[in-house]
């Protein structure tokens, strides 16, 4: 493989280009007029304009990708997250057109794309799954006779959904029937498939996935797991690795299993096996996710493995580099997503220029982006500004240095998740590992965000800083949601 083209934009469009320049490897970027002036464009050695800014008119249009990848003699597509990285078709069409996909079959995307499908692909192996119905349901009123078997609440899922899409929970016996049929319906008009299914409904989980590698030559192994209960409606603002509550035992468990749900689907590629774990520490089977993973850095940094060149070598056909027995876990990873976002506002997003932007550096740091100083933040795609990553030691250090990575960054022109994140990272629940899905909306409010800054400027007030420099605190507002927040730290 001596070319590849990056089927994808912004921060994981660079950090692709990246690791193929490690490898000797050319890159080609597209891009839609909006990103023009991106530095993934700019980084690539080709760069080909695709369309208009909406991704329907440029990263969503396959056939004009492997148009361009044709014409410049490319060998192989890396497809990132997002857009077409889960799309059966275009995998198909790329392998049809002597193209290497970098990732897994089509074949296994399908398995995984359908809840139903992953269930009866892993039926013959011995994976722990929630209590519930493994076949579309038919029978209303037989449906409704194992819920009550299972005790209430149950959760009606939709086979097509994921990520928490086309998801209901039932609180009793009698709202059963009418919610079967809103859940049918709606699975029918968003996903144009109305097989659902019932699950019991698991309270307080823990969302933990593990990452997967396997070869074409039957190696499959685990990277250990992330945890990623900190979310927001679906969406993950923190991530870590390894997980603050894991047992090896269990970490052994749920890395076996993660590798024969992998097995079950003929797994070649990087991939992520999503868990939930109760309260009790019983962990179950969700769903596969056939991509390489937004969060995958923290992996990464405990590991020492570079994800992505272990996906290009196995793609060329090569053996993974490593063993089970090879990989051991290296200190404590964090992970905050950098929204442009207010996180004081509900999250609304806050599109705009980036007037100052200047990235944390020093020990355990890592900046993930695809911004400079001076870009505007585009309308038309995920609100995402990059992903902040520390190492440290233990979890304390890595929190510790999310905590200043946080403090240290520079964003002015747009609100971002900055002091959410480090909210998060100084939250006595989140400190202990003591927390689940519901941390954000246990725990958090924009009133919290100010308890938080006012907390902090009273320690400055108590060690005799003054609050100097007006004019730079309205400027810049890096980690204060208002400008509340003493500047002390930046001014010493
Ligand atoms: C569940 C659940 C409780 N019980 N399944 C949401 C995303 C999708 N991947 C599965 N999800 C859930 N499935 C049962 N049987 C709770 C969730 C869930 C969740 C899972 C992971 C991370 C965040 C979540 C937030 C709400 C609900």
């Amino acid at each position: 493989m001596k070319k590849i083209l990056i089927a994808n934009r912004g921060e994981i469009a660079l950090r692709v280009m990246r690791t193929a320049k490690d490898m000797g490897i050319s890159t080609v970027a597209v891009f839609s007029e909006a990103d023009r002036n991106a530095p993934f464009v700019r980084y690539a050695d080709e760069a080909v304009c695709i369309g208009p800014a909406p991704s329907n008119q440029s990263y969503l249009l396959g056939e004009k990708l492997i148009e361009v990848a044709k014409e410049l003699n490319v060998d192989g597509i890396h497809p990132g997250y997002g857009f077409l990285s889960e799309n059966a078709g275009f995998t198909r069409k790329v392998t049809d057109a002597g193209i290497t996909f970098i990732g897994p079959s089509p074949e296994a995307m399908e398995v995984m794309g359908s809840k139903l499908a992953a269930k009866a692909a892993v039926k013959s192996y011995n994976i722990p799954m929630v209590p519930g119905t493994d076949e579309a349901i038919t029978d209303v009123e037989a449906a409704k006779k194992l819920a009550t078997e299972i005790g209430f609440p149950i959760l009606i899922k939709a086979s097509a959904g994921g990520g928490g899409k086309g998801m209901r929970i039932v609180e009793r016996e009698e709202d059963f029937v009418e919610q079967m049929a809103l859940a049918v319906n709606e699975a029918v008009s968003s996903f144009g498939d109305g097989a659902v299914f019932i699950e019991k409904y698991v309270g307080s989980p823990r969302h933990i996935e593990i990452q997967v590698m396997a070869d074409t030559h039957g190696n499959i192994v685990h990277l250990f797991e992330r945890e990623c209960s900190v979310q927001r409606r679906h969406q993950k603002v923190v991530e870590e690795a390894p997980s603050a509550v894991l047992t090896p035992e269990i970490r052994e468990a749920m890395g076996k299993s993660a590798v024969d749900v992998a097995r079950a689907c003929n797994y070649v590629g990087a991939g992520t096996v999503e868990f939930l774990l109760d309260e009790n520490k019983n962990y179950y089977f969700l769903e596969m996710n056939t991509r390489l993973q937004v969060e995958h850095p923290v992996t990464e940094m405990i590991t020492g493995v570079d994800l992505v060149r272990e996906q290009i070598n196995v793609a060329r056909g090569e053996k993974l580099s490593f063993s089970q027995e090879d990989l051991k876990i290296h200190g404590h990873a964090m992970e905050v997503r950098v929204y442009a976002e207010d996180a004081a506002n509900n999250f609304l997003p806050d599109i705009g220029h980036l007037s100052t932007y200047r990235r944390p550096t020093g020990p355990g740091i890592r900046v993930d982006d695809g911004f400079e100083e001076g870009m505007d933040i585009p309308i038309y795609y995920d609100p995402m500004i990059s992903k902040l990553i520390t190492h440290g030691a233990t979890r304390e250090e890595a929190m510790d240095r999310m905590v200043r990575a946080c403090e240290d960054y520079l964003i002015s022109g747009v609100k971002t998740t900055l002091p959410f994140g480090k909210f998060v990272m100084q939250h006595e629940a989140f400190r202990s590992g003591n927390f689940d899905t519901h941390f954000v909306s246990k725990h958090f409010s924009p009133e919290a965000l100010d308890r938080n800054d006012e907390a902090e400027a009273l320690i400055a007030a108590i060690i005799g800083t003054s609050l100097v420099d007006d004019k730079k605190k309205a400027s810049i507002t890096t980690n204060a949601s208002s400008t509340k927040q003493s500047n002390w730290r930046r001014n010493r």
